[in-house]
């Protein structure tokens, strides 16, 4: 058995090496270490050709932290497992594992060089006609087929058990449905803000729809998701799209991985008057809006296809209870959507769209923005009956 060490970039040339059929001539190797945001280290591995692989290494703590952070390797594990498991059900939107190592807690995987990350792009005010069909696709793929619709009891539990992964769920727990509403030390609010962050702390009737929304998360394990999918989980060239980092990957209510995505899309709606001028900010917002609406529209109709097509369980076979669950989903969507809102303005996790607009106000005027309609989204969501509601209430809230 092999002794877990941190990987330094001889080792991670020697790793790459050892288990891909790429390379040969080890000499000819190099190394360059990645930034891979806050909690691992990543190294693409290249040979002289060009021909390029990812090492990504889980440390025993949040890398951007350090070891004040201690965390799971076991996250590496859980992170390969997903990964392979939806690229079962969805090959063309799952970035490729080629080999896990438990000991060293270590993945070799698919480098997407050519990609770049959906964020990043979506802040530069790019636009990709193919980002709603495609995540639909893999949302709908890798969620019904992980659900009880096709799962027997017995093999849905013991999947369950497999991916537990109870310290990186406290993670989302604590950031996303507890910290945001309380005056908590890990929080980061400007002070331009302060006043709405307060009243998001005594907002009782808020704070009672975030507890639900949080049992939810905590008791819902309907599908295997990936559990953090915001737009820098999302690689993206011209013609495709990829999902990479799914190390907080649990079984947990279909609506969350839904919500994430469908929030990071309208949190970038929010941030464009703060990024972009006004003419390329009107074009921006109309093609968020439109790629959210289409991916619930796809979304929903592929799980629809999905359940009357494709259920093994004679009893969730009932067109009124497949109905009834998928306006569920569309309910929890609305709600998760909210809080991924509200807990990258006021939480410790921030993100490019908002905290690289330069001109400070313009900045809180879209952190208030954000907030308002997070909260409305959380409110709202059991009242509103399809997309389109939910699109005019972002519309309204903008004028308003
Ligand atoms: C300490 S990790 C902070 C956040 O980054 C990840 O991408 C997750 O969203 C997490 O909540
Ligand atoms: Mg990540």
């Amino acid at each position: 058995m092999t002794e877990y060490k941190t990987f330094k970039a001889d080792d991670a040339i020697a790793f790459a090496d050892g288990h891909s059929e790429l390379f040969g001539e080890h000499s000819k190797l190099s190394a360059e270490e990645m930034s891979d945001g806050e909690l691992n280290q990543v190294f693409r591995v290249e040979n002289d050709k060009g021909t390029s692989v990812i090492v990504k290494q889980a440390l025993p703590y949040a890398r951007w932290a350090g070891e004040s952070w201690p965390l799971t390797t076991d996250r590496a594990r859980i992170e390969a497992e997903v990964l392979k498991l939806h690229r079962r059900f969805c090959p063309e939107h799952t970035v490729e594992v080629h080999y896990f190592d438990p000991e060293a807690c270590a993945i070799l995987m698919e480098d997407l060089k050519a990609y770049r990350i959906l964020r990043t792009e979506l802040n530069a005010g790019k636009k990709f006609n193919h980002l709603a069909a495609q995540m639909a696709k893999y949302l709908a793929n890798t969620l019904f087929y992980t659900s009880d619709f096709v799962m027997s009891g017995e093999n849905k539990k013991a999947e369950v058990a497999r991916f537990l992964n109870p310290e990186m769920c406290l993670i989302t727990e604590d950031l996303v449905f507890t910290d945001p509403y309380f005056n908590h030390e890990r929080n980061n609010v400007e002070h331009s803000i302060l006043d709405k962050a307060k009243n998001l702390w005594h907002d009782e009737a808020l704070k009672a729809e975030v507890a639900m929304l949080k049992a939810g998360f905590l008791s819902k394990p309907q599908a295997l998701l990936h559990g953090d999918l915001h737009s820098g989980s999302i690689f993206i060239d011209e013609q495709s799209c990829k999902v990479i980092d799914a190390e907080f990957g649990f079984f947990g209510p279909v609506g969350f991985d839904v919500g994430s995505l469908l929030g990071n899309l309208l949190l970038n709606y929010l941030a464009s008057p703060g990024l972009h001028d006004a003419a390329d900010c009107s074009e921006q917002q109309a093609y968020l809006l439109d790629q959210a609406e289409q991916l619930w529209l796809q979304f929903s109709e592929t799980f629809s296809e999905l359940m009357r097509r494709e259920t093994e369980d004679p009893m969730l076979e009932s067109p009124i209870y497949q109905q009834k669950f998928l306006q569920q989903v569309f309910s929890d969507a609305t709600g998760y959507a909210g809080c991924e809102l509200i807990r990258r303005t006021v939480g410790l996790a921030q993100v490019a769209d908002i905290v690289t607009i330069s001109d400070a106000g313009k900045r809180a005027e879209c952190q208030l923005n954000v907030l308002k309609l997070g909260r409305e989204l959380i409110m709202q969501r059991n009242d509103l009956s399809n997309i389109s509601q939910l699109l005019n209430l972002v519309r309204y809230q903008q004028t308003d």
